[in-house]
């Protein structure tokens, strides 16, 4: 049976793995299944939450599409656009703000993140970021949301303000079910905690070799002595090469950490192998 697919990415330039693992892959996924009805947005509207340089955003919201094209999905199948482009966006997001409510707004801890210590001086857009993001599923009547864990508070949101305009109005919108990835975990960035851009952990997907070789080189792990054994459960290298590696490869690097004599830069050079996209198509 057809399914309606939706779902977005910010043109905020600087893809990372973060992205792609926990939602364009799942998005290529969905592309390739010949039942789905797949539409991918290009959310620059979201992107202006936050100060953007308009030259850089014009660049940005080309190479997100290109990041689309390049990993797989295909725009004779699915449909890519940009937000702004669709004035639909901007005016169903204030007609589902009169029908959202402010204290589930207070609990999005995206825009606790955000918007740190001085609230009073975080944009009303990065607030009401979730309502737009309402707008931008259920005006496609989208079933399924490929997204990272880190947006299903936003999912739920979507889901709340369609029922209550669904109770008030009657039945108008499909309530969307989010699909994050396999593991249901974050991608853990060079630090281990969630990758993001505004943490500055992020290994970005295209980097030329030399800067993407030290952003590996540049991850947190402990200061061990070479000849001990290592927990490879508790090794940020460990937790990213598992999602990128074949599990015949998993399993011999986690062999090498139990056994010893094995240092962190051996497992970063193993996880760069695997990281280069412009040697092989290892995801
Ligand atoms: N670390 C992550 N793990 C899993 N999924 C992630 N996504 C982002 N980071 C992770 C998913 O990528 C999709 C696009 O996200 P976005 O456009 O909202 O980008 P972002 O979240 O703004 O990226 P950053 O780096 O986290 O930016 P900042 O730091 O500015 O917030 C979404 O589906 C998201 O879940």
């Amino acid at each position: 049976m057809t399914k309606k697919i939706f779902s977005g990415v910010q043109p905020t330039g600087n893809l990372h793995l973060g992205n792609y693992l926990g939602a364009i892959k799942n998005f290529v996924e969905l592309n390739n299944d010949k039942e789905n009805e797949c539409i991918f947005c290009v959310v620059d509207l979201h992107a202006i939450t936050v100060k953007q340089n308009p030259k850089e955003l014009r660049n940005n919201i080309r190479e997100t599409v290109a990041t689309f094209v390049a990993s797989g999905i295909n725009p004779q199948k699915s449909i890519i656009f940009n937000q702004s482009k669709v004035s639909a966006h901007s005016e169903a997001a204030w007609i589902l703000s009169c029908v959202a409510r402010m204290g589930w707004l207070n609990r999005m801890t995206q825009f606790k993140e955000k918007a740190g210590k001085d609230k009073e001086k975080a944009s009303i857009g990065l607030y009401s970021y979730p309502v737009l993001m309402a707008a931008d599923i259920l005006l496609y009547d989208a079933e399924v949301v490929p997204v990272g864990k880190d947006q299903l508070q936003h999912i739920e949101i979507t889901r709340d303000v369609a029922a209550r305009f669904n109770h008030q109005m009657g039945d108008t919108f499909v309530l969307p079910q989010a699909k994050i990835q396999e593991n249901e975990q974050y991608i853990p960035g060079t630090d281990g905690q969630k990758m993001s851009k505004s943490r500055n952990n992020t290994i970005n997907i295209f980097l030329p070799q030399k800067k993407l070789r030290k952003q590996i080189m540049g991850i947190q792990t402990d200061s061990t002595p070479l000849e001990d054994p290592k927990n490879p459960e508790n090794c940020n290298v460990f937790a990213l090469y598992k999602l990128l590696a074949p599990a015949s490869s998993i399993q011999a690097l986690r062999e090498k950490y139990l056994a010893g004599g094995m240092g962190y830069g051996h497992a970063k050079t193993k996880l760069y192998e695997k990281a280069d996209w412009s040697k092989s198509y290892a995801y």
